[in-house]
């Protein structure tokens, strides 16, 4: 496995622990979706239904397979199983990385703009500096926009065991 791989997984447990307390419970999932959801306005009520949907779903899905007490909570040491079998997750990945980006592209053309992109991200809990030099890495056009499908690549990506140099891994350094 990657070292990059566990940096992103660690960074993204911490980003999951919306409400701090250590490990991930459902309520964060719920907390996090709503804080994403109100940073699309613009975005339909269906869409928004669907992004909560795809997070609940993505919990269910955690805790299914990697809550190994059974205590309804996952701990760091629970989670980073993630990166070891990734195949049992990527359905309820793509569910969310679809969705996500679905939230990003209001009017569904297929293209998403960095100010929707930068609020779905801050809202997720990522800096901003980080946020924009991935934003460049998925190469935008010249009217700053990038293609939907891209993005929900990049997120599978983020969570590959095997990869590294990817444009995800901008989230985890410190851009220079
Ligand atoms: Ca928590
Ligand atoms: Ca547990």
């Amino acid at each position: 496995m990657e070292q990059a791989a566990i940096e992103r997984v660690r960074l993204i447990f911490g980003l999951f622990d919306a409400d701090g307390s250590g490990s991930l419970e459902p309520e964060d999932f719920d907390l996090m979706a709503t804080r994403v959801a109100a940073a699309a306005p613009e975005s339909s009520e269906a869409a928004r239904a669907a992004m909560l949907a795809a997070f609940r779903r993505y919990w269910t899905t955690l805790a299914a397979e990697l809550d190994v007490n059974r205590d309804g909570r996952i701990t760091f040491e629970e989670f980073s199983a993630l990166v070891l079998s990734p195949e049992r997750f990527s359905a309820a990945l793509a569910d969310f990385a679809e969705s996500l980006a679905a939230l990003g592209d209001p009017d569904s053309d297929g293209l998403v703009e960095r100010e929707g992109f930068v609020a779905l991200m801050t809202a997720i809990g990522f800096a901003r500096p980080n946020i924009d030099a991935l934003f460049d890495a998925f190469q935008p056009s010249a009217a700053d926009r990038i293609a939907a499908p891209v993005w929900v690549a990049g997120i599978k990506d983020y969570y590959s065991p095997d990869k590294a140099g990817i444009a995800g891994d901008h989230l985890v350094v410190a851009p220079g």
